[in-house]
């Protein structure tokens, strides 16, 4: 696979694709990151973004892990001390569920956010930036129902961080591309370079294909979930024999996320998928890829039955170590 490709595979856009082609050329010691409000306990979202930056490990980057306690803090997630508590607990998981070590590393954004230096700049994009622009970038990650000024200073401070952290390639799910076209348009007025960015899909919910898979609503996976867990969920999820659901009753678009999570989660992470199923059914199917699994659905020869208890077998495998991590830290407490 060449550099490009890896470094875009799943991805839903590059912003811009030429300065993504750019870094592709020499990506050896090019630095990437990531940030995320600390919340203890990692989930398939979260996983997503691990799975790229592992991708990019691959091709040569290193990985700046934003540990975001100031954000979270901002966005009503807690006292200080308890996100700070959950923060340490999420790097282990990250560890666990297979991001290069020697290749990461993890910063607090209250390390540098509170610098006499930072507080300035930060202090130059608010006059540079509008309150309704600050509002609609946040959009999607805010918590609650009203936007508080705190959660107006975020995306600025996100912009800002690109910046100090001093990074060739910004990550995020598809959730954060209004924060970082913010981020584009905003720093060159106070001298600094507008940000490569790379934005991840988001998943469907698992019940029903409608709209995004949610850590707050409806179902989701995560490092707690039991092996038991784990199955039941997917063998809930909505998984019509397509790529392409129709929309529901209310008209609303569909998709399948167990194909999603085939897709974006298992894939890149295993060479081959086996689906294990009876003598009398067939046998086992071996997929050396994702679309060869996803044809395979729509013909019939797989079953959603069988695709699903594949899926579980494979999710469980993938979040086993971190969920030993979680109940390390669980009995050490
Ligand atoms: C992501 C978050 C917070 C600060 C960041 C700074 C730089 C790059 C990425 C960052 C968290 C993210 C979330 N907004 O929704 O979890």
């Amino acid at each position: 696979m060449d550099v490009y490709e890896r470094i875009t595979r799943n991805a839903t856009e590059v912003v811009t694709e030429a300065e993504g082609r750019e870094l592709a050329e020499d990506p050896e010691g090019k630095r990437a990151y990531v940030g995320y409000e600390p919340s203890g306990v990692l989930h398939i979202g979260h996983m997503l973004t691990a799975t790229k930056l592992m991708d990019l490990q691959e091709a040569g980057f290193e990985v700046t892990v934003l540990l975001a306690d100031v954000h979270a803090y901002l966005n009503d997630k807690g006292t200080f001390e308890e996100i700070r508590e959950t923060a340490e607990r999420m790097k282990a998981q990250f560890l666990a569920y297979g991001l290069d070590e020697e290749r990461t590393e993890f910063v607090y954004g209250s390390e540098f956010q509170f610098d006499r230096e930072y507080v300035l700049d930060l202090h130059a994009l608010e006059l540079e930036t509008t309150l309704s622009r600050a509002e609609r970038a946040m959009a999607e990650i805010k918590s609650g129902d009203s936007v508080t000024v705190s959660q107006a200073v975020y995306p600025l401070m996100q912009a800002l961080d690109i910046v100090y952290l001093d990074v060739d390639l910004a990550i995020g799910g598809m959730e954060q591309r209004k924060v970082h076209m913010l981020a584009r348009d905003v720093l060159p007025k106070i001298g600094e370079d507008a940000p490569t960015c790379l934005h991840t899909p988001l998943i469907a919910d698992l019940d029903t294909g409608v709209g995004k898979m949610s850590a707050s609503e409806g179902v989701s996976i995560s490092m707690e979930d039991s092996t038991a867990d784990i199955e039941g969920k997917v063998n809930g999820a909505f998984c019509p024999p397509t790529r392409d659901p129709e929309p529901d009753d209310a008209g609303r678009e569909r998709e399948n996320p167990v194909l999603q999570i085939f897709e974006y989660h298992v894939f890149p992470r295993y060479d081959t998928v086996v689906v294990e199923r009876p003598d009398e059914y067939g046998g086992d199917l071996t997929y050396g890829d994702y679309e060869s699994l996803a044809a395979d659905l729509e013909s019939g020869e797989l079953h959603p039955a069988d695709a699903k208890g594949a899926l579980a077998t494979y999710l469980d495998e993938l979040i086993a170590p971190g969920r030993a991590k979680l109940r390390d830290a669980a009995s050490d407490a």
